[in-house]
């Protein structure tokens, strides 16, 4: 892992910051449903050979090393992770795919059931990957041993971890962000293809303005920049990749609130709190945190400074100590000197 401040920008994708330096942050499930037994893979769908291999079949192929990078849609990206497995595309080569067949979905063993899919097109193109080792060893459990997919050059929530089957579809299958959570189905890291957002009409926003009441509500990727939202209530609201910039927060509620890739640059957020919200993504730079909670929560991929701004911090913006260590080396270091 790298965390040099000379890295080529063009090799880290728009709004994306390296990761702490060693440290892979773990995301999204922790586990899958249960490691006891034979672990095998199935190629099902439209396949004219369906097949269902151990892991020992599995190395039978022809196996690679690749040298990658990953870029989370939180925002932290991991330069040069070396990984060793089999390409799709070796392993479509033996199922044989029917000419229906568009759309491939990988589908973890975990108690969700978790899916994510991809035309095959794009998959084959990416030369996406089944991989068992990293960085020399073999993969650990919450990363998604003893086997995953990783899809290069595509947001990592197209990565399912305990790789389970890989279903070849005619019609596309939405995964679990990206049905649920709105993530974007494209999730190229080049074109910030984050989020979709939620369907709101021009009443209703105007409507959401007015009353500052927001809490619980699902208003993912609203659009509140440079609003007076003074006091807003926002306990529990589905907030994901919203607008804040500028925006009048002081004294705004957004404990509990899901506000992963928001932006709150140049927003006054004194005396706001943040807590157990979900901020990971989150850019603040330019805003002024002070007298701000942000307790309890999670700051990977959080953002206070930027090349010509930064937050507002002093000693009555609040943080729990343990998760300033999420945070990119200079984000912290701007942080810990300004409390
Ligand atoms: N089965 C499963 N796979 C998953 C997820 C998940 O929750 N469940 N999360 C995705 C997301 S959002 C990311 S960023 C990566 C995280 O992988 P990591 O925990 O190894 O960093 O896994 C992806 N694959
Ligand atoms: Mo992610």
């Amino acid at each position: 892992m790298n965390s040099r401040s000379d890295i080529p920008q063009q090799r880290l994708p728009p709004g994306q910051q390296l990761a702490a330096s060693g440290k892979w942050p773990v995301v999204g499930e922790r586990e899958p449903l249960d490691a006891a037994g034979e672990w095998t893979i199935d190629v099902a769908g439209q396949v004219e050979h369906p097949q269902r291999w151990s892991l020992a079949e599995l190395r039978q192929f022809e196996v690679v090393e690749r040298v990658l990078d990953i870029h989370c849609v939180t925002r932290w990206s991991l330069f040069d992770v070396p990984v060793r497995g089999v390409r799709l595309e070796t392993l479509l080569r033996a199922a044989e795919p029917k000419s229906e067949a568009r759309f491939i979905s990988f589908v973890a063993h975990t108690s969700r059931r978790h899916s994510t899919s991809l035309p095959i097109d794009d998959a084959v193109r990416l030369d996406a990957l089944v991989v068992w080792s990293v960085y020399g060893q073999p993969l650990s459990v919450e990363h998604g041993g003893p086997v995953r997919m990783i899809v290069p050059g595509k947001y990592f929530y197209k990565s399912v971890k305990w790789l389970r089957a890989i279903e070849l579809l005619a019609e596309d299958r939405l995964g679990y962000w990206e049905s649920d959570a709105g993530y974007h189905n494209h999730a190229d890291p080049w074109n910030e293809e984050r989020f979709v957002a939620a369907d709101l009409s021009r009443v209703q926003i105007r409507e959401l303005m007015q009353s500052r009441d927001w809490s619980g509500r699902n208003l993912r990727g609203i659009e509140a920049a440079d609003m007076d939202l003074a006091s807003l209530a926002a306990r529990g609201a589905v907030l994901r990749a919203a607008d804040f910039r500028r925006a009048d927060l002081r004294g705004a509620d957004f404990s509990r609130a899901n506000l992963s890739n928001s932006r709150f640059g140049g927003a006054d957020l004194r005396s706001a709190a943040f807590l157990d919200a979900d901020i990971e993504g989150c850019d603040f730079a330019g805003a002024d945190l002070r007298g701000a909670d942000l307790r309890t929560l999670s700051l990977l991929g959080v953002s206070f400074v930027s090349a010509d701004t930064a937050a507002k911090l002093d000693g009555t913006t609040r943080f729990s100590p343990a998760s300033l260590e999420q945070l990119a080396d200079r984000e912290r270091q701007y942080v810990e000197a300004s409390l």
